[in-house]
């Protein structure tokens, strides 16, 4: 998986409104939804809405705005979920990334997963 970007990715597909989704917050540069195949109670993606593969993709990429309106939606969208610690049991932020990261979507995504006591890894 290279940065080359794939704009038939289900995530670029999603954010054309070629697919629906159920969304949970929308901002001018990032998107957060309910992941189709929830593992845990909370189980959401955030996605900015420019063309990133991944994380580091993006950190080098990225616009200060997008960067900054991604990481805000990112722990709103968790405290509102009220997994944050203040709030809730915690949470766990999870990005694959690559091959070795198993990423299945190359779009970068950030799950956000909680509601129940994880194991030391997701898999
Ligand atoms: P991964 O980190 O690339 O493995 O995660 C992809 C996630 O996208 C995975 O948890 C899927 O359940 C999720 N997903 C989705 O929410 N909607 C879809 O249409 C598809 C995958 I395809």
């Amino acid at each position: 998986m290279s940065y080359q970007y794939d704009d038939q990715n289900i995530f670029a597909k999603i954010l054309r409104g070629e697919i629906p989704n159920s969304t949970v917050r929308e901002t001018e540069h990032s998107l957060a939804f309910h992941d189709i195949a929830p593992r845990a109670p909370v189980h959401i993606l955030v996605i900015p809405k420019g063309a990133y593969v991944t994380f580091d993709h993006f950190a080098r990429e990225a616009s200060e705005a997008e960067i900054v309106d991604y990481i805000r939606l990112v722990g709103d969208v968790a405290h509102e979920a009220g997994v944050t610690p203040d709030a809730g049991d915690g949470y766990r932020l999870l990005a694959n990334s690559g091959p070795n990261g198993v990423q299945d979507v190359p779009h970068l995504h950030v799950h956000i997963v909680g509601g129940r006591r994880l194991g030391k890894m997701l898999t």
